[in-house]
């Protein structure tokens, strides 16, 4: 029997979005991590498991070697720094901006301003390449309430429609990176399993041609 592939993938947008590259490839989930509560997921191929992870949590399982390969969101991959993973395709899938916001006509105050998002790394580096003082403040989800609450001048989130900020009154103020997502690899598995891996991104990218 040859060696064991695993991807790592996070539960909603990736997965579905992801599901079509695999069909692509030949690969077809067994189970519906939906519905399913298992974090290892049998493939129609005995030796290609899926595992289920924290979407913020793929680039760690790759690094580490918890998996061979994911797919991971560009934003998530700023964030994680990208150490210990290749990024050898843009699987052009689960598309959307990475933005500062704020509510809706309300300038920057005359002190320093706070920024809340989960997006710390990204955040410091965009800031510090402007020469700004901001503070910011580090959550872990709906990061549209901060502002709201008069904790946070200002939001630094992923937009797709901008549907979220509107209902909370607030508008996209500044367009920080254009975010999709990635298949990463494992550096060492990259060498151990070239071919199978090789075979995979090649499958994987005549897909992203034709979806
Ligand atoms: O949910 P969890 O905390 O576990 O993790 P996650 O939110 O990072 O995972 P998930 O599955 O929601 O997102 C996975 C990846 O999808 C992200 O890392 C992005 O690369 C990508 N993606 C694409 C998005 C969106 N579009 C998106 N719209 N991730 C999040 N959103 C959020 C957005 O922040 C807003 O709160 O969805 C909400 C609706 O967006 P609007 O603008 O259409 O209203
Ligand atoms: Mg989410």
């Amino acid at each position: 029997m040859s060696e064991q592939l695993i991807i790592a993938l996070s539960k909603g947008r990736i997965f579905k979005e992801t599901l079509p590259l695999l069909a692509h490839a030949g690969i077809t989930p067994m189970d519906d991590p939906e519905s399913s509560r298992k974090l290892i997921l049998d493939t129609n191929h005995d030796d290609i498991k899926l595992i289920i992870v924290r979407a913020s949590d793929v680039p760690t399982y790759v690094q580490y070697g918890g998996a061979d390969l994911g797919v991971t969101g560009k934003d998530v991959l700023m964030e994680h720094g990208g150490e210990g993973v290749y990024e050898p395709l843009d699987l052009k899938i689960a598309c959307c901006k990475l933005m500062v916001a704020g509510p809706k006509g309300q300038p920057e105050p005359n002190r320093r301003m706070r920024i809340a998002t989960k997006f710390v790394n990204s955040t410091k580096r965009y800031y510090a390449e402007q020469g700004k003082q901001v503070d910011i403040i580090k959550l872990y989800g709906s990061m549209e309430l901060a502002p709201l609450v008069g904790m946070a001048d200002r939001i630094v989130d992923v937009v797709d429609t901008g549907n979220t900020l509107r209902a909370n009154g607030l508008e996209p103020l500044e367009h920080m990176a254009d975010i999709s997502s990635r298949l990463i690899v494992n550096k060492a598995s990259m060498k151990t399993k070239n071919s199978r891996i090789q075979a995979l991104i090649k499958h994987f990218s005549e897909a992203v041609q034709r979806i």
